[in-house]
């Protein structure tokens, strides 16, 4: 089904159109963009608090600036959907986030108007600085370069490293931070206290006003605007009290804070930005979910609420008779409580994802030992390296490709040091619909070859809890487990806590000729694929290794001795993952055994459903039972 737009909105191709519209018009393209949203997401899903957060910004932003010549960039990107949709592809709109459809995220593919590909956060203004200071190199001096990030996007650290560094580059940029005191969760630390300070300070209100009051004024002011904004706006900084601006001592001029909502003020200040050269950061203030009551009310559960009644604002959940397996990352969450209740050493952390990785069920429980630090990574490895010193055992729950982020951390702050810390690594493999951006194809890989590093990933619930477990005990050194985004398969997932023997896999069942071995939940399709094929008599083995560090290498000889052909199967890359720890070990010693490894290739695969997606690489059932026959079907030719 495709929704109707408004009236206005209808007439919008591109942001040129919108620049004939008067101020009247603006704030109906506002409304009808609003409802354009709300339509769409509560049929198709998706985003949603935080682009109906945005629109006037949206709107303002495309009416003031000449994009795509001038370069605008969304932090993360999640918050883009007015963006997307003001940009050509409102027609489209309803495959957003769909197999084959349109990325949830901007993407430079898709669009010349997505001057930056973004998912991960806190990269806006770095980037925007670098086209800054290339349109410098270039003499472009009338472009401009914009930088969106929300206040939980700026606790991340690159997001600083870039503010230091373009407070001294003199490029033409302007960042606009969208300030709605939320993150997915409620935005954390030092950053969200002072920005609360400065929004109420009297004296930066009255700065503000006068600075605003002037500026007002620029554009009478004709040529010689920027000189005169400029020698006011300090006449007036001299004459009130010194009061320390974080973004101002970054050499930043600060604007605002801004009723992000009011697009007519939101316009007028845009367009006296525009005269004003060099870093500036424009302070805005908007409401997450703005416009549909409950997403203003109960903004976490409105960050990705899935399909719903956009009249009753009823959530669909699909109803079930039978009790079903949870989704991995609570059995994270209640195993975390009941470890930490055995054991006082055990901590919690988890940057910025407290609901995500459901660690939030021990914050609840036990708040003085459950940590969320902000969308920081890296920091939030070394801080559980701090802890690990000190003889705690910190549970560090990320997921597998915001760990990207923290790898340096992990290599030279854990397990150089052989610290304990256990890297909880959720949404492992693919993680559908969010796409490539969010996808965890690299954790084995990247986490198999640093030294002491222990790689594991549970084939079901119990296994997770038991991983767990294990990894809890003492000196186990750095520790991960990988889990996937979604449900389990075990609906009585609460099984007795057992210690596993570190570097040791299953045997699921023995066979004749062709073994599967298996890394993670992706066994459970191996399962269904020899409960097939025993029903037309072939008989092949399946090992559950469950460590793809250190290999369980007396297992793997039996294998190599007993079978002629093996098939390993990963929600992972194929380059450097557990298929190529497979034939390592094989070559190393010396076996001649036909291996087929299943997994990503080496490409950038978009977004879709899980399923469509390791079908698409040929490691679903129907890919794995296909590369069984094929390869016992061409030994009977032989
Ligand atoms: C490196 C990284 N870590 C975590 C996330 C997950 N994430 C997506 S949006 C978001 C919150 C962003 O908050 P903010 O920038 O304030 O935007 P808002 O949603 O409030 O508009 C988080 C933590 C991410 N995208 N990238």
């Amino acid at each position: 089904m495709i929704i109707q737009p408004g009236e206005l909105l209808a007439q919008i191709q591109a942001p040129a159109d919108l620049r004939h519209l008067n101020q009247e018009q603006l704030l109906q393209v506002c409304q009808e963009l609003r409802q354009f949203i709300i339509d769409n997401v509560s049929i198709y899903g998706g985003h949603f608090g935080a682009s109906l957060g945005v629109v006037e910004l949206t709107v303002a932003l495309h009416y003031a600036f000449n994009t795509p010549y001038d370069q605008l960039i969304w932090d993360v990107g999640h918050q883009a959907y007015g963006h997307k949709i003001l940009t050509g592809r409102r027609d489209l709109f309803h495959t957003n986030r769909k197999y084959n459809g349109l990325s949830g995220f901007p993407k430079r593919k898709e669009s010349p108007f997505d001057a930056f590909g973004v998912g991960h956060s806190s990269t806006s203004i770095s980037a925007a600085l670098g086209m800054a200071v290339a349109s410098q190199y270039k003499g472009e001096n009338d472009r401009q370069h914009i930088a969106v990030i929300g206040d939980g996007s700026m606790t991340g650290g690159m997001a600083f490293e870039a503010l230091n560094h373009a407070g001294v580059a003199n490029a033409n940029l302007l960042v606009v931070l969208n300030d709605n005191c939320m993150s997915i969760d409620p935005n954390v630390g030092a950053l969200k206290e002072y920005l609360t300070d400065i929004t109420t300070s009297r004296t930066y209100n009255k700065l503000r006003d006068e600075v605003w009051g002037v500026l007002g004024k620029i554009s009478k002011f004709g040529p010689n605007a920027q000189y005169i904004a400029s020698k006011v706006e300090s006449a007036i900084k001299a004459s009130l009290l010194k009061q320390s601006n974080l973004f101002e001592s970054l050499k930043f001029r600060y604007f605002g804070p801004v009723d992000g909502h009011d697009i007519h003020h939101l316009t007028a200040v845009l367009k006296d930005l525009k005269n004003i050269p060099g870093p500036k950061i424009l302070h805005c203030l908007t409401v997450k979910g703005k416009g549909f009551a409950l997403a203003e009310k109960d903004q976490t559960i409105w960050h990705a609420p899935g399909t719903f009644d956009k009249i009753t604002g009823e959530i669909y959940r699909v109803q079930y008779d039978t009790p079903q397996p949870p989704k991995y990352q609570d059995v994270f969450g209640h195993t975390m409580v009941e470890l930490a209740q055995q054991n006082s050493k055990i901590m919690g952390v988890t940057p910025a994802m407290p609901s995500g990785s459901s660690l939030n069920i021990m914050m609840a429980a036990m708040p003085h030992r459950a940590f969320d630090v902000g969308i920081a990574e890296q920091h939030a490895v070394t801080f559980s390296a701090g802890l690990a010193t000190q003889g705690l055992i910190p549970f560090c729950n990320i997921y597998s490709t915001f760990m990207q982020r923290g790898y340096d951390q992990v290599v030279h702050d854990v397990c150089l040091q052989d610290l304990n810390v256990v890297f909880c690594l959720d949404r492992a493999g693919f993680a559908g619909d969010d796409g490539p951006t969010h996808h965890g194809n690299y954790d084995i890989a990247y986490m198999r070859c640093i030294p002491n590093m222990v790689v594991s990933a549970p084939m079901n619930e119990s296994e997770l809890r038991n991983l767990m477990y294990t990894a809890s005990q003492p000196d186990m050194g750095p520790f991960t487990i990988r889990y996937p985004r979604g449900q389990g398969v075990m609906p009585e997932w609460r099984t007795p806590l057992q210690q596993i023997e570190v570097g040791t896999g299953r045997v699921i069942q023995e066979g004749e000729e062709l073994t599967i071995l298996t890394f993670g939940p992706i066994g459970n399709y191996a399962v269904e694929v020899c409960k097939s094929l025993k029903k037309v008599g072939i008989e092949i083995g399946h090992y559950d290794m469950r460590f793809a560090k250190p290999l369980d290498e007396k297992l793997l000889h039996q294998i190599f001795q007993q079978y002629d052909k093996v098939i390993t199967v990963e929600d992972g890359c194929l380059q450097g993952g557990f298929g190529s720890a497979v034939l390592e070990f094989m070559v190393d010693h010396q076996y001649h055994v036909q291996v087929k490894r299943l997994g990503i290739p080496d490409a950038v695969i978009e977004h879709g459903s899980q399923l469509q997606l390791h079908h698409d690489c040929g490691y679903d059932p129907e890919g794995i039972e296909r590369t069984v026959r094929e390869m016992i079907f061409q030994s009977v030719q032989v």
